[in-house]
């Protein structure tokens, strides 16, 4: 006979999970004692919030589902914000919630919330386990679920009598590959001819061309066709060979340099948007074609409605729609001769020596201490458009940011994920004074797991960014101020490493040795925000008069 718990850990075997984040509860015992006995690594986390964090950061890199695990009711919820980051984030997880006994329970509603409903509209399935031995197939279906296009979280609720209960053995469902469709003939034709018509053509990269799977048939697309490409937040990667293309990131929806191509384009090919992000430009009447070339068509808003949709696996779907277009775009190039100028013009003042440090030089010192493949993971903050606008990549998937949900607190947890997917790169967590605070207590986690792990706080005391908001509305400065712990004795007190920055020369030379000490080294730097307004409100304005700030 086997047990629930022993089912299910056997299942995520099978899926080949190796390790699951979380805090288990009283009525997660028996899977925590399966555990024991298998392969798969019960990494502890100090809160629940950062352990789906961690695990919609697994599927974001891997493309597989990352698995946590939680008990009931205070547990469970604590895994909301986690799975709607998941679930607006297109990142494959697994979450495993407890429950008191179904069949019978003798501590009435103590602890017990309705689960299973408060997940439903975080996540693409939701279902608690009602017996043992179907434990092999639900829990197939649901890696299937959380991995098809579009990915996002699924959830298990199992309870603790299921767990303990014993059944006959039930065999593993086998795992096979599942290849996605290719687009139509006919959509590929179609787009092709709009390809062909274009004179100022421009790629635009978004969401889903950041997916494990997508990102080496679009190099080969940007390189055969040779039209410049702009990236949305989460498109930011790039292809690699293309960056002689790259025409800049769309960290506001309109008016930024970039924007000066986009006006001007008459055909944006637009790479797995996912109109899940602020978005990357505004449509309107009288602007340019749209081709939406994606896992899955165009959802239709009022600032995003393409003219033709190419619909299935983005890098062979993109193969063929080069076969049908290379050496014969003339217009290809159109719109190159504004990159010069625009990538210029964001990079100005990125070696500026004042001090507190204004956010370009923070950008351009980051990116000399990180080499192309190290993975920078931000949290939210006035600095994620700033990051998104400056830093340069040249690797997908090595500016993870969060444009979906846009929650403070995943900067550190998903900086430790990259840093135990890929312990041989540089990995750097940036966070705000503000959401560095609402997760800091996983430095513990990132101390016991031995983690290489540089975390950048950025120090103005302030809710920065919704200061900066009230300021441009015009509204007195007010409420948005707070006090902050000495962070580097508040690692200290962790176990890691703490340095301050106290001059503009010091910052790279303490961040590359936070990087050749090793271990987690927090480093506190004061911020200038000053240049928020100057640049990304009159700078801006003044460069588009017409268009109101947004
Ligand atoms: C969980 C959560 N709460 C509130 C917000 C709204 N919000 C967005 S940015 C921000 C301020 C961030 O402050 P900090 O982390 O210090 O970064 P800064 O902008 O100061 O650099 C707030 C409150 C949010 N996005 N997520
Ligand atoms: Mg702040």
């Amino acid at each position: 006979m086997v047990k629930g718990s022993d089912l299910l850990v056997a299942a995520l075997e099978n899926e080949g999970v190796d390790r699951i984040f979380g805090v288990p509860g009283e009525e997660n015992l028996d899977v925590v004692e399966s555990l024991r006995n298998s392969r798969i690594e019960l990494v502890l986390t100090r809160h629940e919030q950062a352990a789906a964090f961690m695990a919609a950061t697994h599927g974001r890199l891997t493309g597989r589902p990352g698995v946590c695990i939680a008990t009931l009711g205070p547990g469970a919820l604590n895994f909301s914000t986690g799975a709607a980051y998941a679930h607006l984030g297109a990142m494959p997880m697994l979450m495993l919630t407890g429950q008191k006994a179904i069949m019978s329970s003798r501590q009435a509603r103590f602890q017990i919330v309705d689960v299973i409903a408060s997940m439903k509209p975080l996540t693409k399935l939701s279902r608690q386990i009602v017996s043992a031995a179907s434990i092999p197939t639900l829990v197939r279906d649901t890696f299937r679920v959380a991995m098809e296009e579009r990915p996002g979280p699924v959830h298990l609720e199992l309870p603790e009598d299921i767990a303990g209960d014993e059944v006959e053995p039930v065999p593993m469902v086998p795992v096979h590959p599942i290849e996605i469709p290719v687009a139509h003939r006919a959509a590929l034709d179609r787009a092709a001819e709009i390809i062909l018509r274009a004179k100022r053509p421009l790629i635009m990269l978004g969401a889903a061309a950041s997916r494990p799977r997508s990102t080496f048939g679009i190099a080969g697309f940007v390189r055969r066709t040779g039209i410049p490409f702009f990236t949305t937040q989460m498109g930011k990667g790039t292809v690699p060979g293309g960056t002689m293309l790259y025409m800049g990131t769309t960290a506001l929806s309109e008016r930024d340099y970039v924007h000066e191509a986009i006006d001007q384009a008459d055909l944006i090919i637009a790479i797995g948007h996912d109109t899940v992000e602020k978005p990357p430009f505004i449509m309107g009447p009288g602007g340019p074609q749209v081709i939406h070339v994606s896992y899955t068509p165009a959802t239709v808003e009022q600032v995003y409605f393409p003219h033709a949709e190419v619909v299935g696996d983005v890098g062979p779907s993109l193969e063929l729609l080069a076969d049908r277009v290379e050496g014969r775009l003339p217009n290809a190039k159109a719109l190159l001769p504004l990159r010069e100028s625009i990538l210029g013009r964001v990079a100005d003042r990125a070696t500026e020596s004042r001090w507190p440090v204004t956010p370009q030089r923070l950008v351009h010192d980051v990116r000399q201490v990180i080499p192309e493949n190290g993975i920078v993971a931000l949290d939210n903050g006035m600095y994620k458009i700033w990051f998104a606008r400056n830093y340069r990549t040249y690797v997908a998937n090595t500016l993870l940011l969060d444009n979906a949900l846009a929650t403070m607190g995943a900067g550190l947890p998903s900086a430790m994920m990259a840093a135990m997917l890929h312990p041989e790169r540089r990995v750097m967590a940036i966070c705000g004074d503000g959401g560095f605070m609402m997760n800091s207590q996983e430095l513990e986690t990132a101390v016991r797991l031995k983690l290489n792990l540089v975390v950048l706080i950025l120090n103005d005391g302030a809710y920065g960014m919704i200061r900066w908001k009230q300021a441009v509305d015009n509204f007195p400065d007010f409420g948005l101020t707070f006090g902050n712990p000495d962070f580097v004795r508040y690692a200290e007190s962790y176990g890691a490493k703490g340095s301050r920055v106290t001059s503009i020369d010091a910052l790279l030379p303490t961040l590359d040795a936070a990087f050749k000490g090793g271990g987690v080294h927090l480093v506190d730097v004061p911020i200038d925000y000053s240049e928020n307004t100057r640049v990304l409100v009159d700078e801006l304005r003044n460069r588009n008069p017409v268009t109101d700030q947004g």
